[in-house]
């Protein structure tokens, strides 16, 4: 079965260790925080973190993330202290009995949303991107000079931001700008075009290049460690701002496995950041690329279109655009392959990755968006039956 896991932020989180026990989750998801980008993981510190989740009944079933520094994305002359650094966090983690560590390789943003309180039709409050929303910001707001737009493009997004109140446009820019759970940068308008501007000279093939390169350094100490790297998919799955991104469609991904060529080079599949692209065959990949998913984010968009860019907002988890039952089959059958050939990683780490606000979490102030309890809650014990279902059918 797979080790249902919840995202916890630390200390600091408001859904407590105790709360996401009685959710139903075993396993714990969570990062060092404090730690800035760049730097090692002490040892210490990794087992201070690690105590504090078993004392509550919990293990630490995956490290989401140790963040990639932007010098390696990059490609700079001085990246290789921030890769020999990412070769001792993994060493670290590895000897604290920490097996899976996730990362991701989106320049200078992580995951995007220009709307992180839409109103559901049954009152609840979903995360979503509105590609207009977004050329509005582009254009309108940063003044990106090179943005690529029509002219009618320009119009819409024109008059969609003279549309906005001064606070709406403010509340605009820091929901894409000033970072979502989980990323590491948080940006003014003025550090933000600075950060963009550093990808000049870096497009798609440099961007590989510096990826396969970082991969073909830490996957051999990964594998000595003990440790299996997970790598998150970009979301949304496409380029922004003109910025390169090459871990959004099934062409990246086996090309990324390819590149360092073992089972400790590996995938976290998360079906909301890849399924917001209508072209990602979400079963299909499960059932190609399955021996090499080490970690699995669990939820579904509503795409509102078919060309991209697309809007899209986060659906209730067996609803929207993902074939939820499908892929749970997809996994189900995967982990009883795995299981058949002695593998000890058969159990998948899951989380239900993020849910709405809804009931009394709309009431209470504060807390991280997209990661309310209840939300994730509802998400995790659909997605429990879901499988305890599927698994009785096929494996009796
Ligand atoms: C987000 C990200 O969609 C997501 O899962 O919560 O923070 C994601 O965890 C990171 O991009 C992974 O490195
Ligand atoms: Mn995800």
């Amino acid at each position: 079965m797979l080790l249902q896991s919840f995202r916890w932020f630390g200390p600091k989180d408001p859904v407590r260790l105790s709360d996401i026990r009685q959710a139903g989750a075993t396993g714990i998801v969570t990062a060092l925080h404090q730690i800035p980008n760049g730097e090692v993981w002490p040892v210490e510190a990794i087992l201070e973190r690690k105590t504090l989740i078993e004392e509550a009944g919990l293990t630490w079933a995956v490290v989401e993330s140790v963040p990639v520094h932007e010098h390696i994305k990059r490609g700079l002359p001085d990246r290789g202290t921030y890769i020999e650094n990412y070769k001792t966090c993994l060493r670290n983690l590895g000897a604290c009995g920490i097996n899976t560590v996730c990362y991701n390789f989106m320049p200078v943003l992580d995951w995007t949303r220009t709307d992180l309180a839409y109103i559901m039709p049954d009152g609840s409050e979903a995360l979503r991107f509105d590609a207009l929303a977004f050329a509005a910001f582009e254009l309108c707001i940063l003044k990106r000079p090179e943005a690529e737009y029509t002219s009618e493009q320009i119009e819409r997004a024109e008059a969609y931001y003279h549309s906005l109140t001064e606070t709406e446009q403010n509340q605009l820019t820091r929901n894409i700008i000033a970072g979502l759970p989980g990323s590491e940068a948080s940006f003014t308008v003025a550090d933000f075009q600075a950060a963009l501007d550093g990808y000049r000279e870096v497009g798609d093939a440099e961007l590989r290049a510096n990826l396969y390169e970082f991969l073909r350094e830490i996957v051999p100490v990964a594998e000595e460690a003990g440790v299996c790297l997970a790598v998150h998919p970009d979301d949304p799955p496409w380029s922004l701002l003109g910025l390169p991104r090459v871990v959004s469609t099934e062409h990246d991904l086996r090309e990324l496995l390819e590149a360092a060529d073992s089972p400790a080079n590996g995938l976290c599949f998360c079906t909301g950041s890849l399924g917001a692209r209508g072209g990602n065959d979400l079963v299909g990949m499960v059932e190609r690329l399955g021996p090499r998913i080490h970690f699995l984010h669990l939820r579904s968009v509503q795409r509102e279109g078919s060309t991209i860019p697309v809007s899209f907002y986060e659906a209730n988890h067996l609803e929207g655009n993902a074939d939820m039952f499908g892929v749970m089959r997809a996994v189900v059958q995967q982990m009883a392959r795995r299981r058949e050939e002695g593998r000890a990683d058969h159990a998948i780490p899951m989380r239900p990755d993020h849910g709405h606000r809804m009931l009394d979490d709309l009431t209470k102030s504060g807390g991280n968006p997209g990661y309310t309890a209840i939300g994730r809650l509802r998400g995790l014990a659909e997605l429990r039956g879901l499988e305890l279902g599927m698994d009785r059918i096929l494996n009796g």
